[in-house]
């Protein structure tokens, strides 16, 4: 049980951050049972890629940072941020590596015509990562000291086989993970999908003064919310959720298509890539046995993204009910 608490506090966190956040990257990794004691907002997402764009700045973009800071009527009138203005223009003129951001695994150099360029981190340039819970696991099988660690690693095998096939595969050190048997695996989407509605309840709960959900998600999960018949939140066996699942089919639509809607962000495409599945994966992984074998059947084409169609599929959800509306 404790594993969902704290998996529904991992996508929970997730689910306030990003749709609000413009780079909701956090290189910090929790240990699984400090997770617990994590303020709900601050769960780290844990993202393999960056969100930020690699592109330099352009002139443009100065320029119209330059007319934003001049139209502002209050500098207008009191003229005495002209010099200040200046300061900033140099600060930019001279590290042109201030405002250019680089995806993880990369920082900013300067060339000899002083632009800026994303090269590979040294990994010894990485901060040192003060215990065990800092550590991630590769798909290599290889513990990384950190994520910082990890991605310079990867950087520095770009553009070779190794690298492209190189991920993020969870948090904490490479440990014997158990076999997931058959009968694991058919439980592991029956557990899911009920903590998905559960959560998607809880956010409707706290959603008072918060904007955790959409208006139109709101009163989707109004409708659950309010339904009598609805299975409380609990430690439940397998029979009682299969048994839900089959009488209350339709409360599970919704918190499916939610779930895969958060996760397809970078970018919308109808498809989850192992980097856009990786803030789910990477923490429930130690916790969960069965999550690499679940994720890897669910991608029924085997093409390495899993498409909507795949991950309703996985729970349970029939082909008529897939609705691409449901996920905005
Ligand atoms: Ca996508
Ligand atoms: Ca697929």
């Amino acid at each position: 049980m404790r594993v969902w608490i704290v998996f529904l506090l991992c996508l929970a966190g997730h689910a306030l951050a990003a749709p609000t956040e413009e780079e909701p990257i956090v290189e910090e990794v929790v240990v699984e049972d400090a997770v617990v004691e994590v303020p709900f907002e601050e769960y780290p997402i844990v993202e393999e890629e960056p969100i930020v764009e690699e592109e330099p700045i352009e002139e443009e973009t100065i320029q119209e940072e330059e007319v934003e800071v001049g139209a502002n009527p209050v500098q207008v009138e009191t003229g005495e941020f002209d010099e200040a203005i200046e300061v900033v223009e140099d600060v930019i003129a001279e590290n042109p590596c201030l405002n250019h951001h680089c995806k993880k695994g990369k920082v900013c150099e300067v060339d000899e015509s002083n632009s800026p360029m994303c090269v590979c981190q040294d990994p010894s340039t990485c901060p040192d990562s003060v215990g065990e819970f800092e550590h991630v696991c590769g798909t290599d099988n290889k513990t990384y000291d950190s994520s910082c660690h990890f991605f310079a690693t990867k950087c520095s095998l770009e553009g070779t086989k190794k690298g492209h096939k190189l991920h993020l595969d969870y948090i904490g050190p490479c440990k014997f993970i158990a076999p997931c048997v058959d009968s694991e695996l058919t439980e592991f989407p029956m557990r899911m999908r009920d903590w998905l509605k559960n959560v998607l309840v809880t956010l409707f709960e706290r959603d008072e003064d918060n904007n955790l959900l959409t208006e139109k998600q709101k009163l989707r999960v109004k409708k659950i919310y309010e339904n009598e018949k609805r299975l409380q939140a609990g430690d439940h066996t397998m029979d009682l959720l299969a048994h839900d699942f089959e009488k209350n089919y339709n409360m599970y639509i919704f918190p499916v298509h939610w779930q895969f809607g958060q996760l397809d962000q970078h970018p919308i495409d109808g498809y989850l890539s192992h980097t856009e599945l990786s803030p789910l994966r990477a923490p429930l992984i130690p916790m969960e046995h069965c999550t690499t074998r679940f994720f890897e059947q669910c991608d029924a084409d085997n093409d390495k993204y899993i498409a909507l169609e795949e991950w309703a599929n996985c729970f349970g959800i029939k082909e008529q009910d897939v609705d691409k509306d449901l996920v905005i």
